[in-house]
């Protein structure tokens, strides 16, 4: 007789969103993944790629249990204390010989998705005290997190648009039907922008490229790459010039409003529509229409984050709120209240900060914890004290994400020593010494933390594992506590905290996650504060609800997100106003033979490592370059054919198809693609390789505040295969 079939809830970690799940058990054997209808959140949304749960949670290529590379290249099993005691003592033996700097570590972006790993990713940096840690927060958000510290003294403090009830939507460089949101966890995108144009609201996508998003709007504007910190600052002078700012909400919330407003004398529509590429008459026009709104918000995402002025436009688009007196206010940008204070948390653990320390070949700033990922080559190969020999990976896979991929991937492969804690061999992985890899998400706990204080309703959910793990397999956290305590460090990264858990350790106490989130939502705006018989709230209370509690909708009002001593918000912060400077100096582009490569999305996609599962990439190829009519004539390439995409650091051939829906003189590729190296050890993704969109990127072209890699806006010619590209000047 076949067992029962029983339903445990979950939430899916895979994308910011956190959709609750349903997730069919049949003994301890996952069946289906649903939506769950009953979460106090998503209210049973779910998308393809958590449906396809089950057959990532199955995958045969995934490992099982640590491996070690031989001088073959193949990876051999072995335990988990050889793994661990192996770790621990080549890490220390470099550090010894060559400093603290010389392991470097990279971590991906499922760091934050996962309650434990965020909390326990300090155990592993205050155990090893190198200065080049990176991740690909610095590759998406190290310009968001830059702006909001500037404006709000926190990196954390992030407004986000109030969708359901907003009257005027400026969604700039994002493209949230298919990323489900960024910085904006909403889930079932498609209903709510759909909703609020039945509403009779306007939807403004400022975009390259008419997306899927654009499709849905009442307009498309299509900006140049780069172009968006200029279009921002143009509408935001219009509305100084024609005295439409809330003139008393500025006062009393902000200061440096007067140094910023002469600083923006030059940015007329005129000016701004030579650096956007968008018209005087529309910079105008939408400056007005948002000011005007009964209601309006302007939000942008990776598009911008990670383009040339990307701190200078995520900065402009809160000054653009700020301005027409939308922060804080119903229908326009709002701070969440979460029950886990993540921007208390983040200062408590020195999480928060910018340029505390450089790098040091190119003397790049740290921004909230992390200097840039595209330092990591030039710190392998430059030699000199300081010089990285080990690299740690988490849950990334920086050569087919990070720019100039081929150049780090050289890189790696020299290091004296490698782990990563990943559950595949993937592009960087492969040239690890050491593989841990964790067990499925399915069989840890989750807690929403990160993603909590960017949702766009209050909630708090703490759910159980869905599917037991097997008795050797290990949560990350676990993986990640374990290294710290052989590398001589603790739970907290702090020295004389880590010195009491490993007393408390030896008595059989063990720290871990759950007791810091039961502390942290204790201690936190709905918590219990351990008063006996007070209705707040601690992790019990938390557990207790299967579908999650319900903290209401987000509020108006900023006071919880300024962290300034000043108390108010900085709007003239000497970095953005140099920023400004220097943008007003920049020439426009000489038209030349050159195009500008933009990335690009989809939905059954995340970023690189969801391409072994058959029915994720079934279907036509989606690693295809978009060219637009006019520019396939003007080289003579039809659509489907090859042709050569050069860059400065590559050249190499890619897919053509043609669309109009991009902008003419500019050219999308997606990202993590490229497997051919690694179809011995993940079949399908091997079987469907794609090619790289970061083997073009540029690791020496960044962005000046932060020095965030610019993935958008990349200069690169095409032409027909066989036919020679001269490089522009
Ligand atoms: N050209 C271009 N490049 C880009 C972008 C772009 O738009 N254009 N986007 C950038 C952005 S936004 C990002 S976030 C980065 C992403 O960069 P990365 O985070 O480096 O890349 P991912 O492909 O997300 O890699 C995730 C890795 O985590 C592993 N993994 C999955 N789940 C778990 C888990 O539970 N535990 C552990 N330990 N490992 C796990 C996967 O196997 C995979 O190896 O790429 C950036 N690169
Ligand atoms: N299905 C799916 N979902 C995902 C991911 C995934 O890989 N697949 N990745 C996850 C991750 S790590 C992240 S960070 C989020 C990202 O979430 P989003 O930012 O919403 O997603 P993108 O598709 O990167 O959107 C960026 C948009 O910016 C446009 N763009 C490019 N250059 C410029 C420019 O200079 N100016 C302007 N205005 N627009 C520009 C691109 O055409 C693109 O449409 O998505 C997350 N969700
Ligand atoms: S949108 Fe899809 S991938 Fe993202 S959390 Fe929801 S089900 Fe998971
Ligand atoms: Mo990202």
């Amino acid at each position: 007789m076949s067992e029962a079939v029983t339903t445990r809830y979950q939430v899916c970690e895979l994308c910011e969103t956190g959709c609750g799940l349903a997730v069919d058990v049949q003994g301890e054997r996952l069946v289906g993944v649903r939506g769950n209808e009953q979460d106090v959140f998503s209210r049973g949304f779910i998308c393809p790629k958590g449906l396809a749960l089950p057959e990532l949670e199955h995958d045969p290529d995934r490992l099982k249990s640590p491996v070690r590379r031989d001088a073959s290249g193949a990876f051999q099993r072995i335990s988990w204390d050889e793994a661990l005691s192996t770790t621990a003592e080549r890490l220390k033996s470099i550090q010894r010989r060559f400093g603290r700097d010389s392991v470097a570590v990279y971590m991906g972006t499922p760091v934050v998705h996962k309650y434990g790993a965020l909390l326990m990713r300090g155990a592993l940096l205050g155990a090893l005290k190198t200065k080049n840690s990176t991740s690909a927060g610095s590759q998406d958000t190290s310009t968001r997190f830059a702006a909001s510290y500037f404006l709000y003294g926190s990196a954390f403090s992030t407004p986000i648009p109030d969708l359901d009830r907003t009257e005027y939507f400026l969604c700039i460089g994002a493209n949230p039907l298919v990323s489900n949101g960024s910085l904006l966890t909403a889930p079932n995108m498609r209903a709510r922008l759909r909703a609020l144009r039945e509403r009779g609201a306007k939807l403004i996508v400022v975009d390259p490229r008419r997306t899927e998003t654009a499709e849905l709007a009442s307009e498309h504007v299509a900006v140049l790459p780069g172009g968006d910190a200029a279009l921002l600052l143009g509408m935001i002078q219009v509305l100084i010039e024609r005295g439409q700012t809330d003139t008393a909400w500025i006062e009393r919330h902000t200061r440096g409003f007067e140094a910023l407003a002469r600083h923006l004398r030059s940015f007329t529509p005129e000016r701004a529509a030579q650096l956007s590429g968008v018209s005087a008459d529309t910079i105008r026009r939408l400056a007005l229409e948002f000011a005007q709104a009964s209601s309006s918000v302007a939000y942008a995402r990776v598009g911008v984050c990670n383009n040339a002025f990307g701190t200078l436009a995520s900065y402009a688009v809160d000054v653009l709120n700020i301005v027409a007196g939308r922060l804080g206010a119903a229908g326009g940008a709002l701070f969440a209240k979460p029950a886990i204070d993540l921007p208390r948390l983040a200062r408590m653990v020195g999480a928060d900060g910018y340029a505390r320390w450089h790098s040091r070949v190119r003397r790049l700033p740290e921004t909230a914890g992390d200097i840039p990922a595209s330092t990591l080559a030039e710190e392998m190969e430059t030699a000199g004290e300081g010089q990285v020999r080990a690299l740690v990976t988490f849950a990334g896979n920086p050569v087919l994400s990070t720019p100039n991929g081929g150049r780090l991937a050289r890189a790696v492969s020299k290091l004296e020593f490698m782990v990563s804690i990943d559950p595949y061999i993937n592009e960087t992985t492969r040239f690890a010494d050491v593989i841990l890899p964790p067990c499925g998400a399915l069989s840890e706990e989750h807690v929403d933390l990160f993603f909590a204080n960017v949702a766009a309703r209050n909630v708090i959910r703490w759910t159980k594992p869905a599917i037991a793990r097997g008795a050797d397999e290990r949560t990350d956290w676990e993986i990640l506590l374990d290294l710290s305590y052989r590398l001589g460090g603790g739970p907290a990264g702090m020295a004389p905290v880590d010195w009491v858990a490993r007393q408390a350790r030896k008595m059989g106490f063990q720290f871990t996650p759950a007791s810091i989130a039961d502390l942290a939502i204790r201690m936190g705006p709905y918590g219990d504060r351990f008063l006996p018989g007070h209705k707040g709230l601690n992790g019990a209370k938390v557990r207790a609800s299967e579908h999650g509690v319900d903290l209401g909708p987000l509020e108006p009002g900023i006071e919880h997100r300024i962290f300034h001593k000043h108390g108010r918000i900085e709007l003239s912060p000497p970095a953005l106003l140099a920023a400004i400077t220097e943008l007003s100096s920049t020439s426009e582009r000489a038209r030349t033979d050159e195009l500008l490569l933009i990335g690009r999305r989809d939905i059954r996609s995340n970023n690189s490592w969801m391409h072994n599962v058959t029915k994720l990439v079934a279907g036509r190829d989606r690693c295809v370059l978009l060219v637009h009519p006019s520019d396939a004539a003007r080289i003579g390439i039809a659509d489907g054919e090859s042709a050569t995409l050069q860059s400065r650091v590559h050249r190499g051939e890619v897919r053509v198809q043609i669309t109009d829906e991009m902008r003419p003189g500019v050219v999308s590729l997606p990202h993590g693609w490229g497997h051919a190296e690694i179809a011995a050890w993940q079949r399908v993704a091997g079987a469907h390789p794609g090619v790289s969109a970061n083997d073009w990127t540029d690791d020496q072209h960044v962005e000046s505040v932060v020095g965030q890699s610019i993935l958008n806006g990349v200069p690169v010619t095409l032409s027909r295969t066989g036919t020679f590209a001269s490089p522009s000047a």
